[in-house]
Parts: structure tokens; C-alpha cells; sequence
């Protein structure tokens, strides 16, 4: 059997270089896109309010991203930080389960 020797270390060998990082690796917190879903049944007015109250919308935003949802199924209704994303989908669910509305609302990673 052969000796271990110097050249057999990966640390040892001389022809490999290091690669010195200058600029520090900066981590971005992931955000999550709130999602509203349609359904048959919930008023579309209390969609507009939900979109008014809890995502910051005017009156004509909440109205027409409502009509997004109600035309296309779903629509991204805000992105946040996962603390955030969650607690508004808890909101939305908690103010729909009070009024007897199936309104479903969701969080996804971006
Ligand atoms: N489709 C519902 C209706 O016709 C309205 C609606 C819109 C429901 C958006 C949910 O996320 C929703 N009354």
C-alpha cells in the first residue's frame, strides 16, 4: 500500500486558486403572492369590500381586480412577506366564514 502523502490532500495542492467573493451574498426574503378564487356565490360587493378593507384598494381597483377574479377564476390580489401573506389570507377567510360566504383565498412562494 502506498503512504498517504502531501499531494494526496485536496487542500494541499498548489494549483488551485481561491476564488476570493467581493461582494457579500445578500439573501432576499421570499415573497408570497396572495390569491383570490372565484366562486358562484359570494356577493360581488363584499369581494370589493374585502379588496378595499384588507389589500388597500380604491373603490374602482377593488371593483375591477373583483371582476378579474369573477371572469378569469383567480387574480393575484398582493404580494408580501410570508407573516404578512399569511395573515391576510387568515383575514379574508375569517370576515367570509362570519358572513357565510365560500370566498376561498390562498398563498403561493413567488
Ligand atoms: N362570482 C361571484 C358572483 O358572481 C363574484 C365573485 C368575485 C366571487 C370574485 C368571488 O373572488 C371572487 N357573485
Amino acid at each position: 500500500m502506498t503512504e498517504p502523502t502531501m499531494t494526496n490532500n485536496p487542500d494541499d495542492r498548489e494549483d488551485v486558486e481561491l476564488v476570493v467573493r467581493t461582494r457579500p451574498r445578500t439573501q432576499r426574503p421570499p415573497m408570497y403572492k396572495v390569491l383570490l378564487l372565484n366562486d358562484d356565490f359570494t356577493p360581488m360587493e363584499f369581494v370589493v369590500y374585502i379588496l378595499e378593507r384588507l389589500f388597500s384598494m380604491t373603490y374602482a381597483q377593488a371593483h375591477e381586480v373583483m371582476l378579474t377574479v369573477h371572469r378569469r377564476g383567480v387574480a393575484v390580489v398582493g404580494v408580501y412577506s410570508h407573516e404578512v401573506a399569511e395573515t391576510k389570507v387568515a383575514q379574508v377567510m375569517e370576515l367570509a366564514r362570519r358572513q357565510q360566504h365560500p370566498l376561498q383565498c390562498t398563498m403561493e412562494k413567488e
